[in-house]
């Protein structure tokens, strides 16, 4: 059980982080037929559809556990429905098109994201805020934490790194509630890369600061993109703590229902993702990280990042699209 079922199931295994790949590709098309068109609606609905369709394609017992939504708002992909062809129990944990809005107006870095992890290792958590941080690898664990000021975590980490606190880049979302914040690491003389959405991607882009700029990934955003994001993490390396923003009395009972009974508790990495898992993404704009699809008269391109936890392996997949299926609309 835990961790070992995609080693029990090699044969599985070795097809899974291929398959998987087929998953995010095809969403990623879909939802770049409809880039920069300012509906974001349409965007997400053909990402979800195509991706629906891969995902239950796949030969595992799949249970979604980071989907669209609950069941009432989310007829496809939500949290509970059960997907795939049969065969080893797995949790699924997908965002479609993480950055609907990025997509309409087709600005850099909107990825669409898969984790498929053994049953029961994924934090189930409600769609609620979390705060959160996260560095990539190569770092002792505990050298940023959330019980720290942001000064104390921007210093650390460029200590660290063995540099100045100046070249140090925080990526944070573009968003009021963040201007504490951004004050604060704008006065340690950091700097800050603010995104408009995407902190899924944000915080993948700390695993690679040669490539991306990022450092370290800063402030509030949904829970599920957290868990999503530590999915990444536990294949990459790297660090995330999350602590769900539990303000009201609604949200303090969804998250109790879910077995999360401490409001304040901060989640590490393995109490996210506490098993063996395969992630992956494929871009559909352009970003740091992942070339968006490209159309030829002939074919797609799509470029794709694969990762497998148990093995390390990191496969950075640029795929052309020949058959037919890509083109169709
Ligand atoms: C982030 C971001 C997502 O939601 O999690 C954000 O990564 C948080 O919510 O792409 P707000 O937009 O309310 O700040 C998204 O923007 C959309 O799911």
């Amino acid at each position: 059980m835990g961790s070992d079922v995609f080693r029990d199931a090699d044969p599985l295994e070795r097809i899974l982080s291929v398959e998987i790949a087929r998953v995010t590709e095809k969403a990623a098309v879909a939802a770049a037929m409809l880039r920069g068109r300012g509906d974001e609606r349409a965007a997400d609905q053909a990402a979800v559809d195509a991706m629906r369709v891969e995902l239950d394609a796949l030969p595992v017992d799949g249970v979604v556990v980071v989907g669209e939504g609950e069941r009432d708002d989310a007829p496809s992909l939500y949290v509970g429905e059960r997907l795939g062809r049969g065969g080893a129990a797995v949790d699924l944990a997908l965002d479609p098109l993480e950055g609907t809005t990025i997509c309409a107006k087709s600005l850099p870095n909107a990825i669409t994201v898969v984790a498929v992890a053994a049953r029961g290792s994924l934090l189930v958590v409600p769609d609620v805020y979390m705060e959160k941080i996260a560095i990539g690898p190569g770092y002792a664990e505990g050298v940023v934490g959330l019980d720290r000021s942001a000064r104390d975590n921007i210093s650390s980490l460029a200590a660290a790194k063995g540099v100045p606190v100046d070249r140090i880049t925080a990526c944070i979302l573009d968003r009021p509630r963040h201007a504490k914040l951004i004050e604060e690491i704008r006065a340690t003389g950091a700097a800050i890369r603010l995104i408009g959405d995407g902190d899924v991607a944000g915080v993948i882009h700390t695993t690679d600061p040669e490539s991306t700029g990022i450092d370290i990934y800063m402030g509030i955003g949904g829970a599920p993109e957290g868990v999503l994001a530590a999915a990444a993490l536990r294949c990459t390396g790297g660090q995330i703590q999350g602590r769900l923003q539990l303000n009201t009395g609604e949200k303090r009972n969804r998250a109790d229902k879910l077995g999360l009974h401490d409001p304040e508790k901060i989640y590490d990495l393995s109490d996210m993702v506490s098993g063996d898992v395969i992630f992956a993404a494929s871009g559909v704009t352009d970003g740091n990280l992942l070339e968006g699809v490209r159309f030829y008269a002939n074919r797609v391109e799509t470029h794709s990042l694969v990762m497998h936890s148990r093995t390390g392996t990191v496969r950075d997949m640029r795929t052309r699209h020949l058959g037919s299926s890509f083109f169709a609309r």
